[in-house]
């Protein structure tokens, strides 16, 4: 028999109290830990919500007078990858995302149009259709390849340079700062066909100010799921300002690289014969209006930076604490350089093992804890019976480390990827179906194209013995740096 959704196990009827506990336990920045927590407590389903109407008066005197109906954020959470295909088939013909607020306030504000990120409906089913063709199909990711493996090469060039000058024959660092410019210029010559010039030794401010400004903006994000940005604007507060900022700075520079190659387009007169990036085929194929166009490459532009490097970074640190591993993926990468004679096309079809790495990063380090969907039909789970248009959230770090899903969930082992009996549900750090990752194939492909060429060229190690978790600003980041040993084989 079929429970009633009131029934549904959690931490739903005390808002205010939830709140609190949230605060104490550092709720900003241990969102994953404490969705792990409440699995265990409640078990496979539970209800939470910790916010309501009358608990944010306290917080914001001055807004007191609004009353204004808040009812943040409430939602049905789950873990079992059976659960999660339940959830997916009722996502309907326009899957919908938890809304991030935040987001969507400082485009208001700033009088801009949505990108295929924030758009919904039919809005965003007719855009990203026509991204689709520009951006995550397989015939692109055959464009994509030629360019992605130039940045890699020049990476390469790079540490050598730095393993060079220090004299050591090693260089030890925190890679994050390299890695942000690795993925932008990645991404950006993806996007406009043109390189940044990111690999050199001195690089455009306005690009480093452009890294630094989408940092800016995941972190202030976090705080304002919870606690609504119109109240922040209303009285003024830093974060909210900060997150304009961000915005603002991250907006200049695409609108700066943008324009360049509308300019560029509107001068040439015959059709390039090199492929000219996402950008310039967009607007060839005259199918999105010019602001359409601006605030989806813009969202790709910015959603491209920190997601790949902090996946690529953390990958490295596994494979230094797993040197036996290391060399087992530098085997595969060595015997495929030689079977494909160095077409990396080819190559990139000859590496499992580097994939399933990839895969068992972010089972580890998911970029996002969670995916959700407002479902769009009644669904029952775990013999709950839940309304259609609930939130329901698939708690992607906690599945990613349940003994019951993962054989072992401790162990860092690309080789589980192998087997089909992985994959069911189980692979879903880019989320799932017609609303996953836009990015996911210039992720997946700029991600395998680094580890070949960092595979081929050096032996990584860790330092001392420090373990790293996750914080959550936003996405989920490494709490501390990771600091990491290059050396040239
Ligand atoms: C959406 C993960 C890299 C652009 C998403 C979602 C996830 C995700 C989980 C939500 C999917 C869903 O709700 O089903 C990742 C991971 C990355 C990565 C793990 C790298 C390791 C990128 C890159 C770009 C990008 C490189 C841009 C080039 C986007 C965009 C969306 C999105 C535009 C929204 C798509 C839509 O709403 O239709 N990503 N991402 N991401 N990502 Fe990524
Ligand atoms: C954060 O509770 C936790 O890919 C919230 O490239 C629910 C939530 C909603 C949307 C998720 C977000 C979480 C994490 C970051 C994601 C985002 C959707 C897209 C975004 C997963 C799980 C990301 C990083 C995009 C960002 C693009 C950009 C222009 C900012």
């Amino acid at each position: 028999i079929v429970k009633p959704f009131s029934e549904i196990p959690g931490l739903w009827k005390n808002g205010v109290a939830n709140l609190y506990n949230f605060w104490k336990l550092d709720g900003f920045r241990n969102l994953h830990r404490i969705m792990l927590q409440n699995f265990n407590t409640f078990g496979p389903i539970y209800r939470f919500k910790i916010s309501s109407d009358s608990n944010l008066t306290f917080l914001f005197r001055k807004s007191q007078s609004t009353r204004e109906k808040i009812g943040y954020y409430e939602s049905i959470n789950i873990i079992n990858p059976e659960d999660a295909a339940i959830l997916f088939k009722a996502e309907g013909h326009y899957p919908k995302r938890l809304k991030v607020e935040a987001w969507t306030s400082y485009r208001d504000y700033r009088n801009r149009k949505y990108g295929v990120l924030l758009k919904n409906g039919e809005d965003w089913r007719s855009n990203r259709v026509i991204l689709n063709k520009e951006v995550i199909s397989p015939k692109m990711q055959d464009k994509f390849v030629p360019l992605l493996d130039e940045v890699s090469q020049d990476f390469v060039a790079r540490v050598n340079k730095k393993i060079k000058r220090s004299g050591q024959n090693r260089w030890t660092t925190d890679l994050s700062q390299e890695l942000f410019k690795y993925a932008l210029e990645s991404v950006s010559s993806v996007l406009y066909g043109e390189r940044l010039g990111l690999m050199m030794d001195y690089i455009d401010p306005e690009a480093q100010h452009f890294i630094n400004c989408i940092t800016l903006m995941f972190k202030t994000t976090s705080p304002m799921l919870y606690i609504p940005p119109r109240l922040l604007k209303q009285v003024g507060a830093k974060v909210w300002r900060d997150h304009v900022e961000a915005w603002d700075g991250i907006f200049n520079q695409a609108d700066r690289c943008i324009q360049n190659i509308y300019r560029r387009l509107r001068q040439e007169t015959d059709t390039p014969h090199k492929y000219p990036g996402v950008l310039a085929s967009l607007l060839m194929l005259d199918k999105l209006s010019i602001e359409d166009i601006k605030a989806s490459v813009t969202e790709l532009m910015a959603g491209g930076v920190d997601t790949t490097s902090i996946t690529l970074l953390w990958t490295l640190y596994e494979l230094a604490r797993h040197p036996a591993l290391q060399e087992e993926l530098r085997a595969e990468v060595v015997a495929a350089r030689a079977e494909s004679q160095g077409d990396m096309l080819e190559m990139l079809k000859r590496i499992p093992l580097v994939k399933g790495a990839l895969k068992e990063t972010l089972r580890l380090h998911p970029v996002a804890v969670s995916l959700q969907r407002y479902i769009a039909e009644d669904i029952i789970i775990q013999n709950y019976h839940i309304p259609a248009g609930t939130l329901v959230q698939l708690g992607l770090y906690a599945m990613g480390r349940d003994p019951k899903v993962f054989f072992r969930p401790e162990q860092f082992q690309p080789s589980r990827w192998l087997r089909t009996e992985t994959q069911y549900f189980r692979s879903l750090g880019f989320g799932f179906g017609p609303r996953q990752c836009l990015g996911r194939r210039i992720a997946e492909t700029e991600m395998q194209i680094f580890l070949i060429h960092m595979l081929e060229n050096f032996r990584v190690e860790k330092q001392r013995h420090v373990e790293v978790q996750s914080t959550f600003e936003l996405i989920l980041l490494p709490d501390k740096p990771i600091m990491l040993t290059l050396k040239p084989l």
